[in-house]
C-alpha cells in the first residue's frame, strides 16, 4: 500500500513575516497560469507553409532556421486585436488560478512590453502599438490575482548575445548581461508588484546570477526568483519542463507544464484529442504537485491574434469546476504530512483535517501511521458521510467510499479529527546507531543551469527512541567531510559543530568479515539533464541494453571524451555473501550521481568546471546481488576524468558532539544539515555519516 518517498517537514521552523520570502500568499497560490505569447504565436508552428515538427513552437525561429531580419519583419504584421486581458484574467480565475506568469520576452528577444532598451517591442515595432503586458498587469490587479513575468536570459535578437544554439544554455556576454539588467530593472519598476520572475535558460557566471538576484531583491524584495537564474540563486526551484518530482522538497518549488509536452507557444496543427482526458491528466498533475507542497504552473499558448485556443479554455474551465467544488482541499493546505506516498492517490492537510484525493477504482482505503481521534469522514464536494473503522491500537483506519460517489477525475475525502492529530515517523530507530541509510533525507533542487538541475540532498533526520534524558552523540565521518560546519538539532535544540580532523581516528580495514566480489561492469549514455536518472528507484536494473566493459582497470584514472551537457552511466554489479558495508573510491569530473540498488546515495555537481576529485563512498551491501549506478555528467568540460576503485580500508574520524538534553517524549529527533550553506539547495554531501549516542 505504501510507496516510499522520502522527506520531511516542509519549511520547518520558518516564520513567514511580511518581509520574508516566500510570502504565505505565494505559497497559497497552488495553481497559476503560464502564458506563452509572442511573435512566434503568429507562426503557429508553421513556416513556409509546412508544420515545423522539431522543437517547441515558441522557438520556431531557431528550429525552422528563420533569418533574423525575416523574423523581425513579422513584427510589422503582429496585431493581436483579439487579446483581451480582462477575459484572460477571468479565465484564470474561473480555472482556480491565483496568478499569471507572462512571457515579457522569450528567446527570440521580442518584448511584449514597452522596453526603452530595444525597439524590438510590441509598442515600437508592431501596428498594435499598445503595452500589452501593462494592460495584463493592470487586469490582474483589477481581478485580484498576482501578476508575474517570465524573462528569457538568452536573446536571439541582441547583437552581442551568443548565436542561436540547439541547447539554449550559452553563457552571457558582458554586454548582454548589462542589457538584461536594464530590462529587468524596467520591468521591476514599471509594472507594479510582481509576484515572481521566471528567469529561463542561458548559463550564467555566479557573478551574473548574483547580480540579477540582488537587483530584483533590491527593487521588489517580495518578488520570488526562479532557480533557473542558475548557480543556486533561487527563491523557488523549478523542475525541468513538464517534470514532476515524486518526492517532497524542503524549498518552495514549482512544476511548469504545457498543455502538450511538445510545445508552449501556439501550434495550429497540434492534435488535441479529448478535453475530458486532458482535464483528468492535468488535475492529476495538479494534485501530485500540491500534495508535495509545490505550485502548479499550467500554460496556455494563445494564437497570434491574441485569442485563446478553445480547447485550452475548455480544459481550464472544466478543471475550475472540479477545483472550486474541492477548493478547501487545495488552497491554504500543506503537503502530505506522511513520510510516504500512497497507491490510492495523494493527500494534503489543513488544521485538523486530511484531504484524500482518491483514484476512482477504490471501494475502501486503509490509512495507517497516525494518532488522534477521527470525528467524521465525508466526500468533500457532496458532504456524503463515509463509514469508517478506526483502530486506535494500530493507529489505522479503514474508510469505505460510498457507492455512486465517483467524481471525475478524483474523489476528495475530508478526514476530520476531533482535535490535533499526529503523524507517526515512518521509522523509529531503536538502536543508538544512526546512518544515512536509516535517515529521512531532505531534498532541494539544485540548478547551476537548466541542464545541471538535480535533486540535491540537503539534510538528514532520524526519529529515535531512548530512555536517556541527555545524550552526547559521537559522529563518525570520512575525510570527505573534514572541515564542514554542520548544524545539529536534537529535539528543539540546535548547535553548530565543525568536523575536525584532530579527533579520534580509526582505520576500518576491509579484511572483510564476509566475502564480496565486483562482478560485471556495464555502461551506456545517460540523459542530458544531470538530475534525470531513469534508473532511480528501480531495485533491479535490466542490463540487456547496456554495453558490458571487459577488463576495466579499477586502479586507474580514466579519461574519455564527453561533450558539455552529456552524461555517461556505469553500472557495477557487486555480489556479497552477507549484508555488510564496503567502500569504493569514486573519482569524478564535475558531476556525479550515485545510486545503490536504485536508492539515492549522493549527487553533486561542482560549480567549477573540469575538476577531478575523489571521494570515499561507503556502500551498505545487501546479501546477494547489488547494483551500483554511477552517472557522470559534464557541465562545460569536454573531457571526463573518472575512476571506480574498490578500497580495502578507509579512515573513520570520530568526534564527540556537545551534550543535548532530550525533551520528555517517547520519541526524539536528531537532524543534521550544513550550518551555513552557499545556498539552501546546495548538497550536504555527508553520505558516510554515522551518529551514535
Ligand atoms: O519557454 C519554454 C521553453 O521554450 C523554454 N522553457 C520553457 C518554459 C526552454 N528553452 N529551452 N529549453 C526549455 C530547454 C531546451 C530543450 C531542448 Fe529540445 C532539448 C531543445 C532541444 C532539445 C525539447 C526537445 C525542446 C526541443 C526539442
Amino acid at each position: 500500500m505504501k510507496q516510499r518517498f522520502t522527506f520531511f517537514l516542509l519549511f520547518a521552523g520558518i516564520l513567514f513575516t511580511s518581509a520574508q520570502k516566500p510570502s504565505q500568499q505565494w505559497l497559497d497560490q497552488k495553481f497559476s497560469m503560464f502564458i506563452h505569447f509572442g511573435l512566434y504565436s503568429a507562426y503557429g508552428g508553421v513556416y513556409d507553409g509546412k508544420p515545423v515538427t522539431r522543437g517547441y513552437s515558441e522557438q520556431i525561429q531557431s528550429f525552422a532556421g528563420i533569418f533574423s531580419d525575416w523574423y523581425a519583419d513579422s513584427a510589422k504584421n503582429f496585431n493581436p486585436t483579439e487579446w483581451n486581458a480582462d477575459e484572460i484574467v477571468a479565465l484564470a480565475k474561473e480555472a482556480g488560478m491565483r496568478s499569471i506568469v507572462f512571457t515579457s520576452k522569450h528567446h527570440d528577444g521580442f518584448c511584449l512590453y514597452h522596453s526603452q532598451f530595444t525597439k524590438f517591442n510590441i509598442v515600437d515595432a508592431t501596428p498594435y502599438k499598445r503595452d500589452l503586458m501593462k494592460e495584463l498587469a493592470e487586469a490582474c490587479k483589477r481581478g485580484g490575482i498576482d501578476f508575474a513575468v517570465y524573462f528569457s536570459l538568452i536573446d536571439w535578437n541582441f547583437p552581442q548575445a551568443y548565436p542561436i544554439s540547439s541547447h539554449n544554455a550559452d553563457p552571457l556576454t558582458p554586454e548582454h548581461y548589462q542589457f538584461n539588467l536594464k530590462q529587468v530593472e524596467e520591468i521591476m519598476t514599471s509594472y507594479g508588484p510582481i509576484s515572481e520572475i521566471w528567469f529561463d535558460m542561458g548559463s550564467l557566471t555566479p557573478e551574473q546570477s548574483k547580480g540579477l538576484y540582488d537587483l530584483v531583491n533590491r527593487l521588489q524584495p517580495q518578488c520570488m526568483i526562479s532557480g533557473r537564474l542558475g548557480n543556486n540563486y533561487v527563491d523557488f526551484s523549478v523542475m525541468a519542463d513538464n517534470e514532476y518530482p515524486d518526492y517532497k522538497m524542503s524549498v518552495p518549488w514549482q512544476t511548469a507544464a504545457s498543455m502538450f509536452d511538445e510545445t508552449w507557444g501556439y501550434r495550429s496543427w497540434q492534435k488535441r484529442g479529448s478535453v475530458q482526458e486532458k482535464v483528468n491528466e492535468k488535475i492529476a498533475s495538479l494534485v501530485k504537485v500540491i500534495s508535495r507542497g509545490g505550485n502548479y504552473l499550467l500554460n496556455i499558448g494563445p494564437r497570434g491574434d491574441g485569442s485563446v485556443v478553445e480547447f485550452e479554455s475548455e480544459v481550464l474551465k472544466n478543471m475550475g469546476e472540479w477545483i472550486h467544488s474541492n477548493s478547501e482541499a487545495i488552497y491554504g493546505t500543506k503537503a502530505n504530512p506522511f513520510p510516504h506516498a500512497f497507491s490510492w492517490g495523494d493527500m494534503t492537510t489543513k488544521n485538523n483535517n486530511l484531504y484524500l484525493f482518491v483514484k476512482n477504482n477504490n471501494q475502501f482505503i486503509d490509512l495507517s501511521g497516525f494518532s488522534g481521534n477521527i470525528a467524521t469522514i465525508e466526500v468533500l464536494s457532496s458532504r456524503a458521510k463515509c463509514r469508517f473503522n478506526q483502530n486506535q491500537k494500530n493507529n489505522s483506519v479503514r474508510i469505505n467510499i460510498p457507492d455512486n460517489t465517483n467524481i471525475t477525475p478524483l474523489t476528495v475525502l475530508k478526514v476530520t479529527f476531533k482535535d490535533k492529530f499526529t503523524i507517526l515517523p515512518s521509522e523509529v530507530i531503536h538502536t543508538n546507531h544512526l546512518s544515512a541509510w536509516n535517515a529521512v533525507p531532505e531534498f532541494g533542487h539544485s540548478s547551476l543551469d537548466y541542464y545541471c538541475g538535480y535533486k540535491s540532498l540537503t539534510g538528514y533526520t532520524w526519529d529515535f527512541q531512548t530512555n536517556k534524558k541527555e545524550i552526547t552523540p559521537e559522529i563518525t565521518f570520512t575525510e570527505n567531510e573534514i572541515g564542514k560546519e554542520i548544524m545539529v538539532r536534537v529535539d528543539n535544540e540546535e548547535k553548530v559543530v565543525k568536523l575536525n580532523p584532530s579527533t579520534t581516528i580509526e582505520r576500518v580495514d576491509l579484511n572483510a568479515p564476509f566475502d564480496f566480489r565486483f562482478g560485471n561492469l556495464y555502461t551506456k549514455n545517460g540523459k542530458g539533464v544531470f538530475g534525470y536518472v531513469e534508473e532511480e528507484n528501480q531495485e533491479n536494473i535490466n542490463t540487456s541494453n547496456w554495453k558490458k566493459i571487459e577488463n576495466f582497470n579499477y586502479e586507474e584514472k580514466h579519461e574519455m571524451e564527453l561533450n558539455p551537457r552529456q552524461s555517461v552511466l556505469f553500472l557495477q554489479e557487486i555480489e556479497s555473501t552477507e549484508n555488510q558495508n564496503i567502500a569504493v573510491e569514486i573519482g569524478s569530473g564535475n558531476g556525479v550521481y550515485l545510486l545503490l540498488n536504485g536508492k539515492y546515495i549522493t549527487a553533486h555537481l561542482l560549480p567549477t568546471q573540469d575538476e577531478y576529485q575523489k571521494e570515499i563512498v561507503v556502500l551498505p551491501l545487501e546479501k546477494g546481488k547489488n547494483q551500483l549506478l554511477i552517472k557522470y555528467f559534464n557541465h562545460k568540460a569536454d573531457r571526463l576524468n573518472f575512476s571506480i576503485t574498490p578500497i580495502t580500508g578507509w579512515i573513520h574520524y570520530k568526534m564527540k558532539l556537545p551534550a543535548f538534553k532530550l525533551k520528555k517524549s517517547a520519541t526524539h529527533q536528531l537532524s543534521i544539515k550544513e550550518s551555513n550553506p552557499d545556498s539552501k539547495v546546495s548538497p550536504l554531501r555527508m553520505n558516510n555519516v554515522e551518529v551514535r549516542f
